[in-house]
């Protein structure tokens, strides 16, 4: 199979994560979104966008996430029979991308020319980026892992976000307003999967 998208997308960056956690044989092809690539796959010309071998073509993070999951144990990222930990770990996945969508936002609004940005906009958009932080240290507390006694799909989205957050917003100081978030999130940096995703 071949992922097709950028290495600074957080979409992207939680597929792969997913794909390099769990050993998944695949090609990473670098297109932009409505790039040359992916335009003839993804009819939104979004990225992630991931070709299976027959041609067909999944799209939009969640449901790579999903469908990957299913190709292996090892680890199980969504949980399968606890159904209500299956739910608290795609809640945790929608506030992650939530997280990124805001920060996508910003930056696309940021690169206006200065007069020509909507301050109503930017300051929406970083009010719900700093309060679903909050709501992400709270809910994680003092555990080792987002969700249960191992590594899920919430870890590796929320990993993915703050990259993205990192890389957009670098004043942005959420290291200091959660200690917690910024420990958890010291541990997934050293992953092999994170290293080499970036
Ligand atoms: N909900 C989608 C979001 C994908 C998305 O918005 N990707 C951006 C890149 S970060 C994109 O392709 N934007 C270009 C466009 O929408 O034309 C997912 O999780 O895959």
């Amino acid at each position: 199979m071949k992922l097709i998208g950028t290495l600074t997308s957080p979409y992207v960056r939680k597929a792969r994560l997913i794909l390099l956690e769990k050993n998944i044989i695949h090609e990473f092809v670098v297109d932009p979104p409505q790039g040359s690539l992916v335009v003839k796959a993804n009819p939104m010309g979004r990225i992630p966008a991931l070709i299976l071998d027959d041609g067909f073509c999944v799209f939009d993070s969640t449901v790579i996430a999903d469908y990957v999951d299913t190709l292996n144990d090892h680890p199980v990222l969504i949980p399968r029979t606890d159904v209500a930990a299956r739910l608290r770990v795609k809640r945790w996945e929608a506030l992650a991308d939530g997280i990124a969508d805001s920060a996508v936002v910003v930056r696309t609004e940021r690169m206006r020319a200065e007069d020509k940005q909507d301050e109503g906009v930017l300051k929406l958009h970083n009010t719900a980026i700093a309060n679903a932080l909050d709501y992400a240290a709270g809910m994680l507390g003092s555990k080792e892992w987002c969700e249960g006694g191992s590594i899920t799909l919430a870890d590796l989205a929320l990993a993915s976000a703050l990259v993205y957050l990192d890389l957009r917003q670098p004043e942005r100081d959420w290291r200091s307003a959660h200690p917690n978030l910024c420990a958890w999130f010291a541990n997934m940096t050293k992953r092999a999967s994170v290293l080499v995703a970036g």
